[in-house]
């Protein structure tokens, strides 16, 4: 099946508030094909190379304690347009500037916890996504 990709996780709170099912359905009715999918607890060590990019950022540290709280569930996303489409479908960081509807709407806590991920570029995508998944794991 033809299309780019994006990366996605099911953040800490969204996963306590047993929301994994709810937005994997979103994600299946928003188009998405699922690609590559675990289930695991990041360390703080984990959580803070994956947003090395933020480390410069007020809430870095706040960022990688909440990350590495409990578990989370990663996944590799297929459709035309991945990144645009799913950073659509998420809607803004922070829930209370989300559209209705929205993925971060519908189940975000707080702008730190707000329900899931999703890559910023096709770069991103494909940097997160080698973080998490080897070939043998991507579909
Ligand atoms: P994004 O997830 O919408 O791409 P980024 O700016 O890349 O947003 O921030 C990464 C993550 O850091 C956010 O999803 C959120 O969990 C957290 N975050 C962003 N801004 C804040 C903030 O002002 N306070 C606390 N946490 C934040
Ligand atoms: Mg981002």
């Amino acid at each position: 099946m033809a299309g780019n990709i994006t990366f996605t996780m099911v953040k800490p709170d969204a996963v306590e508030a047993n929301n994994i099912g709810p937005i994997l359905a979103k994600i299946n009715q928003g188009g998405f094909r699922i690609l590559a999918m675990k289930y695991l607890r990041l360390t703080p060590e984990q959580a803070g190379q994956f947003y090395a990019v933020h480390k410069e950022r007020p809430f870095y540290g706040e960022l990688v304690s909440y990350m590495s709280s409990g578990p989370i569930v990663a996944a590799v996303l297929q459709k035309d347009n991945a990144v645009a489409d799913y950073r659509k479908l998420i809607g803004a960081t922070d829930p209370t500037k989300a559209e209705e509807g929205t993925i971060r709407k519908l189940f975000a806590k707080s702008i730190a916890a707000n329900a899931v991920h999703g890559s910023d570029s096709d770069e991103n995508a494909n940097i997160e996504a080698d973080f998490f998944f080897s070939k043998l794991e991507r579909f």
